[in-house]
């Protein structure tokens, strides 16, 4: 690998382009033989590494495998206390690596949610402030019908840097009702298999057994992985497994039954990625993350237990088996609250990451994904991208800081004139989380670093706070586009 390192540095692709260039023959024979070679270098393991590495021997790119469930509340997990569903393999995550009690995501809901992990930057720049249905709904929401393609993604950058990358599981940034939707292979992924695009929808149970066989190829290729790995549970409809739901036999809730029985199939899959990993030899440098795209589902109203079809993965038990715990946290799914966005962040890399330990006080946020995972593969930023978060390589690594001093921001479409659903806008400065209406009408104010369960609002307390952020949430209200535009149209779409 030392020796790869010289190697790839010796190799100026100037002056063999310039030879090249002298008769048809040597094209030919540079765009048969020495491009791809001199590519195969390129995308080498060592070529970009930080240039403030100055140790010469190799240091190989960290595979990253980030796991992304849908609607796991922060409380569903053995290791977060759940009176009884089992995740042995995700508390195994936690045992090995640091648990992060205080991540958020960029929404209340998937679509926007996922675009900020994508792009690395806040939903509402693309106008996504709400999930993609179809073209009808999409335009009466002031929405695109799906995620530009020309916008910066995380693959592209990271496949840029060397990487192979992958999405298996939901997509969801398109639709499978929106049939002219891009597909994830359009964002810069190398291989997917998918549900909630466009086209062919993956059995959401394959996931992880896709996610090896690309995991056994990148090491066949000794080439860096990224594997995007978004997993439907426990999304409504849950499609349980008779050997799961024998292993929740005694559950005196049938609703309990199915949603612990959906919980653990998935653990189970984790946990296949992990012994994967492990006879691969590939653990220790592996940054696995287990995080959630939003917090747990409810039914607004008492729901009794029904089948339900979805479009994009079949039949399965509806809304009623909904039974996700936010642990405390105020609200749950399309709330702003902490019940919506405060999710389970779990991150193990041996020796990098520190082990068994709970980080209660860094405010990180998946918009600080993109230029963290930069960082660790030695991705440079494209040239003009503004990332909206920071890269937490640091805070990962146990530096932990209690106060977020860049802003987040967050844009909810239908604000609803509900006890947890009312806020529009919410906005985390310094120790500080502030929560309004679009009108301003009503706006709350929690000291978000001491009370992380939003129990005191303190906006009569403190007038000049709420001021000051408010006028912060102006100006970035002022940077966002007022419509979608560019290539994001079904041709379904109605003008
Ligand atoms: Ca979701």
């Amino acid at each position: 690998m030392g020796m790869n390192f010289v190697i790839e540095m010796q190799i100026d692709p100037a002056p063999l382009n310039s030879r090249a260039e002298r008769t048809a023959m040597k094209n030919l024979i540079m765009k048969l033989f020495i491009m791809p070679a001199l590519l195969a270098l390129l995308a080498g393991p060592a070529m970009a590494r930080p240039a403030k590495e100055t140790n010469t021997t190799s240091v190989p790119k960290p595979n990253i495998v980030f796991l992304f469930a849908d609607d796991w509340g922060w409380g569903d997990l053995s290791c977060h206390g759940h009176p009884y569903v089992k995740t042995p393999n995700i508390d195994r995550l936690a045992k090995e690596g640091t648990d992060f009690t205080r991540f958020t995501v960029a929404s209340g809901v998937c679509s926007p949610s996922r675009t900020a992990v994508m792009t690395g930057h806040f939903p509402a720049r693309y106008n996504i402030d709400g999930h993609f249905a179809w073209p009808k709904s999409n335009a009466q929401r002031n929405m695109p019908d799906w995620l530009a393609t020309s916008a910066p993604t995380l693959p592209r950058m990271l496949g840029s840097a060397g990487y192979t990358t992958a999405h298996f599981g939901k997509w969801h940034l398109g639709n499978d009702m929106i049939p002219d939707s891009p597909t994830p292979a359009a964002y810069g992924y190398d291989e997917y298999g998918a549900f909630n695009c466009a086209g062919e929808q993956m059995p959401v149970h394959e996931d992880a057994r896709h996610a090896i066989s690309f995991i056994e190829k990148s090491a066949a290729a000794k080439k860096p992985f990224f594997i995007n790995l978004w997993m439907h549970e426990p999304h409504t409809p849950f499609h349980t497994v008779p050997k799961y739901e024998w292993r929740f036999r005694d559950m005196k809730s049938r609703e309990d039954q199915i949603y612990a029985s959906v919980l653990s199939h998935a653990d189970d899959r984790i946990g296949e990625v992990l012994a994967a990993l492990d006879r691969l030899k590939l653990t220790e440098n592996t940054l696995v993350i287990f995080s959630s795209d939003n917090g747990p589902a409810r039914a607004t109203k008492p729901t009794p237990l029904d089948l339900q079809y979805d479009t994009a993965t079949g039949a399965g038990w509806g809304i009623a088996a909904s039974k996700g715990i936010t642990a405390g946290r105020k609200g749950y799914k399309a709330a702003l609250f902490e019940g919506g966005i405060n999710v389970p962040f779990i991150a193990r890399w041996p020796g990098k990451i520190f082990a068994g330990k709970i980080d209660n006080a860094s405010l990180i946020s998946a918009v600080d994904l993109l230029p963290t995972f930069c960082e660790l593969a030695g991705a440079k930023l494209p040239d003009g991208y503004q990332p909206d978060g920071i890269s937490q390589v640091e805070v990962l690594q146990g530096k932990a800081t209690a106060t977020r001093s860049k802003p987040l921001f967050w844009k909810m479409g239908g604000g609803k004139d509900s006890e947890f659903h009312w806020a529009n806008y919410a906005v985390v400065d310094r120790q500080w989380k502030l929560l309004t209406t679009a009108d301003a009408n009503r706006v709350e104010l929690y000291d978000i670093a001491a009370d992380a369960l939003e129990t005191k609002d303190v906006a009569t307390e403190k007038p000049e706070v709420v001021k000051d952020i408010n006028a912060k949430l102006e100006a970035w209200k002022a940077t966002l586009p007022e419509k979608p535009s560019g290539e994001v149209f079904s041709k379904e779409r109605k003008p």
